[in-house]
């Protein structure tokens, strides 16, 4: 049995992300995925870069990872630029847009937005068709699909809120954010479990017999104030919507708007 962590939207939180990577290691998982936005938003985009290079065997793109890496105008993408270097930009540009693998007979497509764009944003009250979308043809150009079936199950981050929707006998799922969740203020994170596929499933000819498969949602509470403590003496750029946005878990901190 294989189980995998996915996480995302670090965001330059490793007060949050520590915590996480704490209790990944607790519950004995030793692979973990990562659905980008390593960097931007929290104060510490340097160490959660090396972090994730050293912890995940799995790293798609962000839009914050590609906006940054590209040195975007505007005061935050420069000043994460700034702090990363040319090293850790060249690493989050050539990161890979998606990854697609097999478990427990289905396939497995992990983006960070959609299959159209890094920027492409879906909420789980969009229209079905905007949804659906989701499991349709991979609209990057560097990507090639060694799969020749479709997606059974398709994971992201992006929006920040995590969630599960059935939808036309296929699965959607949000992992959430570990670093700037903006659903309730706790880490987020899931754990994948199912069984690995093994050679025959790489044959498409080969009839697989569906096997259970299961998905976990967790929230990992961790110490927001010692992280606000640090955003405040980091000189980031708009750190105070950062600090209302992970002491809040919403958006902007605008609470019943
Ligand atoms: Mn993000």
């Amino acid at each position: 049995m294989e189980r995998i962590a996915i996480v995302s939207d670090i965001h330059g939180n490793m007060t949050a992300w520590n915590a996480v990577l704490e209790d990944i290691r607790k519950k004995g998982i030793t692979r973990i995925f990562c659905l980008g936005d390593l960097v931007g938003k929290g104060p510490d985009s340097v160490a959660a870069v090396d972090s994730v290079r050293e912890n995940c065997e799995v790293v798609v793109r962000g839009n914050w990872d590609e906006l940054v890496a590209k040195r975007q105008i505007g005061p935050h993408f420069e000043w994460h630029a700034e702090c990363l270097g040319e090293q850790r930009l060249s690493y989050l540009s050539a990161l890979p847009f998606s990854y697609h693998f097999r478990l427990s007979g289905r396939v497995i497509r992990l983006v960070h937005a959609s299959a159209i764009s890094v920027y492409h944003r879906v909420q789980p009250w969009d229209k079905m068709e905007e949804r659906l979308g989701m499991f349709g043809p991979i609209a990057d150009l560097a990507f090639v699909d060694n799969d020749p079936r479709e997606p059974d199950v398709v994971g992201y981050g992006d929006v920040h809120n995590a969630y599960l929707q059935h939808l036309s006998g296929k699965m959607l799922f949000n992992v959430g954010s570990v670093g700037n969740p903006l659903d309730l203020p706790e880490a987020s994170y899931c754990i994948m479990e199912g069984t690995s596929e093994g050679q025959a499933y790489a044959d498409e000819k080969v009839i697989v017999q569906n096997e259970p498969f299961s998905l976990q949602f967790v929230r990992v509470p961790y110490d927001i104030e010692a992280e606000v403590t640090k955003a405040l003496q980091s000189g980031a750029p708009d750190i105070d919507l950062y600090i209302n946005e992970i002491r809040t878990g919403v958006y902007r901190g605008l609470q019943g708007k």
